[in-house]
């Protein structure tokens, strides 16, 4: 390949994916030029046009292709305005009298023109897709219409297995709803690290929202003849796979796969993962459907967190008037501990502690009273009034790797200017948290880089990458708490200048 090098476990996120020069077999794809004479062909174009592929090369599409096809291309070619858009026609009749689906796009200086068979799978799809959304709309919070995108994916494509696997910030990633035939094991919950979708595919997966990998066991057909420069495929419907990932698929017992893209702006919020045991080669118009669908998809989420949002401020502004009454001038720490509840629902931490005037209270999950006046002596040297959050405490104080177990991350909110007094979040280990549910069986049969490929293995590499690390705090959450410290600040400066009126 371009790398140079074999691709192996520790060069992937360097694997130059869309520039292998090679597609799906199933379908057919031609290089064109600006004036339409074919410039490379897949070895697969010599049965979709009965002609070897030295003698496509240098003909002009125009005479490859029936009159209503060709003019179909010549309208799909006047509709393109960037570099970043396919077009797609279906149902189009070849020289063969082979029924075919068309994509084409511009890449530099070339076009890409691709061939797949029409499918049979497209009758349903619109309805589907218009119910689904109908359904999507009616589900209220976030986990809701995550919960119902498993269910309604996998209707219209059929897979025995839909999960929306979300990425978090350190980029690791969750399976956060799954919707799957019985018998399958369960992925709900489980984690990932990064690797598992290197760096480079994620930035593919946020130009292109649909990755279709057709039949797993596919040998892909080269593209012709060999350029010094490989054609750029990352648009290509028909791309082939890195052979790292058709490892893991093949290690996993998958046939097909498929992924959308939900975006949140120019981010990749997250994929809908698709796995089907056996090959399975939904039609183009069904994957445009799927990506039609993607795309309402991401901006429903966006309105239905949003909405979470304002749901959250109303909470914080709930939990203001409670803090009010809570923190007078002779707060007590038991008095803020009461609003615990509150709090978790608000910032999700397992177990929270106050320290007032040297007294502390504590709430579910934390460090004993001791180590937490050891964790304050720790903040005060930290302290500069503002908020403190890390995921591992014990990195920056190692005596935190004796209650990691109970407490690994903390978020500390001063409760004075001085900052002496702090209201502080804790949060547990994530790796005690997450455990694998599924069958402990080891795969039947592994490929050269051996089982570190299988989803068991790369939990088992999450949790050594996160070992001693809480959940992160989340910016929104980092927000909601410099939210309650002005809360707090503001109570106390009107209490200390109540206190000065009331001598003077
Ligand atoms: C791609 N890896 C992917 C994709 C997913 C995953 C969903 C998108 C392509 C697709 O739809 O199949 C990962 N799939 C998962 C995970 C689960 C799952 C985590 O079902 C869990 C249930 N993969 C590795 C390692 C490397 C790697 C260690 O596990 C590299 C060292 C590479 N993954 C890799 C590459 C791609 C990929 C290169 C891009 C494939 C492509 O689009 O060509």
């Amino acid at each position: 390949n371009s790398l140079g090098q074999t691709v192996d476990l520790t060069n992937c996120d360097r694997e130059p994916i869309h520039l292998l020069g090679m597609i799906q077999s199933h379908g057919c794809l031609l290089v064109l030029s600006e004036t339409l004479a074919v410039l490379h062909a897949s070895e697969t174009a010599e049965a979709w046009f009965r002609k070897a592929t030295s003698d496509l090369i240098g003909t002009s599409v125009e005479d490859l292709l029936p009159p209503a096809a060709f003019s179909s291309l010549k309208r799909a070619l006047s509709q393109l305005r960037s570099t970043t858009q396919v077009e797609r026609d279906f149902g189009l009749e070849l020289a063969t009298g082979q029924v075919a689906d068309m994509a084409v796009h511009v890449t530099g200086r070339t076009i890409i023109v691709e061939f797949e068979p029409s499918g049979d799978d497209t009758q349903r799809s619109d309805e589907l897709v218009r119910s689904a959304m109908v359904r999507l709309g009616e589900a209220r919070g976030v986990k809701e219409v995550l919960d119902e995108t498993t269910r309604v994916v996998r209707q219209l494509i059929g897979y025995d297995r839909v999960m929306v696997y979300r990425f978090l910030d350190d980029g690791t990633g969750e399976v956060v709803a799954e919707d799957k035939i019985d018998g399958l094991e369960p992925f709900l919950g489980l984690r990932y690290p990064p690797t598992d979708i290197p760096r480079q595919a994620r930035e593919l997966y946020k130009r292109n929202l649909i990755r279709s990998i057709a039949d797993v066991g596919d040998r892909p057909s080269l593209i012709q003849p060999p350029a010094a420069e490989p054609v750029d495929l990352s648009f290509s419907v028909l791309r082939s796979v890195s052979p790292i990932h058709i490892e893991y698929l093949t290690n996993m017992g998958v046939g097909a796969s498929m992924s959308l893209s939900i975006m949140r702006g120019d981010d990749l919020w997250g994929l809908v993962a698709c796995h089907h045991m056996t090959p399975r080669q939904l039609s183009l118009r069904t994957r445009s459907q799927a990506e039609l669908f993607a795309r309402m998809l991401s901006l429903l989420l966006e309105s239905r967190e949003q909405a979470a949002q304002v749901v959250d401020e109303q909470r914080v502004q709930a939990l203001h008037g409670r803090m009010m009454t809570a923190v007078s001038r002779d707060t007590k720490a038991a008095s803020i501990i009461d609003l615990a509840p509150e709090l978790t629902r608000l910032l999700p931490s397992d177990g929270i502690g106050v320290w007032i005037d040297d007294g502390a209270a504590l709430w579910g999950q934390t460090p004993s009273p001791e180590e937490f006046s050891g964790i304050v002596r720790f903040l005060n040297q930290k302290a500069d009034g503002s908020i403190y959050a890390t995921r591992n405490l014990a990195e920056v104080y190692p005596r935190a790797a004796d209650f990691s177990g109970r407490a690994a991350g903390l978020m500390a909110i001063p409760l004075s200017r001085e900052s002496r007094d702090y209201l502080v979040l804790f949060r547990r280990e994530v790796v005690s948290k997450v455990v694998w549910a599924g069958n402990p069986e080891k795969p039947a049969q592994l490929g050269p880089n051996g089982v570190r490929l299988t989803p068991r293995k790369s939990f088992e590499a999450w949790q050594e990458m996160v070992r001693g690390e809480s959940d992160p705090w989340k910016g929104n959450e980092r927000r909601i708490a410099e939210v309650l410290r002005s809360t707090i600040l503001e109570v106390i400066l009107r209490l200390t200048s109540e206190a000065e009126a009331d001598r003077r």
